[in-house]
This record gives C-alpha cells, sequence and structure tokens, in this order.
C-alpha cells in the first residue's frame, strides 16, 4: 500500500530504528539523519516516515507531509549554519536517485557549482 513501510527499505529502517543512522532532528512526520557518503561538510538527508518512492508520489499523496520535509530541510540548513546551501530531491534513476524512499538532501559548507552534473 503506498505510504506503508516496505521491508525491503533502509530509509523505512531508519524510521523504525532497525538500522542506525546519525540523526539530527526528528518530527511527527519526518526524520534528518546524516548522508553515510557525504558530498559536502553538512550533507544531511531528510525523509518522510512514511513510504513513497520519490519526491512526487510524496508530494501527490501527502502534500501535508512534503512540506513537512522542505520545511525540516530548511531548519537544518539554519541549524548547521549555512550561508549558501543546497535542498536537492533526486528524481528518477537518470537523476541519480538511488534509494528509493523520497528524500531531500541538504547539502552545504563549500561552494556549489551551477549547474549540477
Ligand atoms: P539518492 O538521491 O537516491 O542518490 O540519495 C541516496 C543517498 O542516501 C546517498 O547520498 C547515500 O549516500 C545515502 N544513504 C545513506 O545515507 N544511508 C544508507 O544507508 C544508504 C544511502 I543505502
Amino acid at each position: 500500500m503506498p505510504g506503508e513501510p516496505q521491508a525491503d527499505c533502509l530509509f523505512c529502517k531508519i524510521v523504525e530504528g532497525q538500522i542506525p543512522a546519525t540523526i539530527v532532528r526528528e518530527s511527527d512526520t519526518t526524520v534528518a539523519f546524516r548522508d553515510i557518503n557525504p558530498q559536502a561538510p553538512t550533507h544531511v538527508l531528510v525523509i518522510p516516515k512514511v513510504h513513497y518512492r520519490d519526491a512526487a508520489a510524496l508530494a501527490a499523496a501527502e502534500p501535508t507531509i512534503a512540506a513537512d520535509v522542505l520545511r525540516e530541510a530548511q531548519t537544518v540548513a539554519d541549524e548547521e549554519k549555512l550561508e549558501s546551501y543546497r535542498i536537492v530531491f533526486n528524481t528518477g534513476a537518470g537523476a541519480g536517485q538511488t534509494v528509493w524512499h523520497a528524500h531531500a538532501h541538504v547539502l552545504g559548507g563549500r561552494g556549489l557549482e551551477w549547474p549540477p552534473g
């Protein structure tokens, strides 16, 4: 069922505390944790607790929770004292998405080029 935990989803396991993660924030609807393979001095992922395969599916089904993810990502940027930063939702394999549970990347602490690769 859309939104239900998926047995084979690592991010659902992080939500349920079944695998460890360095959690920096948690709300009723979201969890934020440090990326295991950071691409910048600050690299935090913000995920909804509900399972949707990508940001588009989350926004369509649960727009309020999608807004929660964005607000939490902004709060992470504030707490990390990032002056310039990027909040990214890689959506689809061609855009580099590798984990099929919606997530926002919060990247900062170094110069970020535009356009991204
Ligand atoms: P992507 O946008 O789907 O490519 O991002 C997935 C991210 O999840 C990527 O940056 C991984 O390093 C990160 N990640 C993680 O932090 N912890 C994990 O257990 C796994 C992936 I699997």
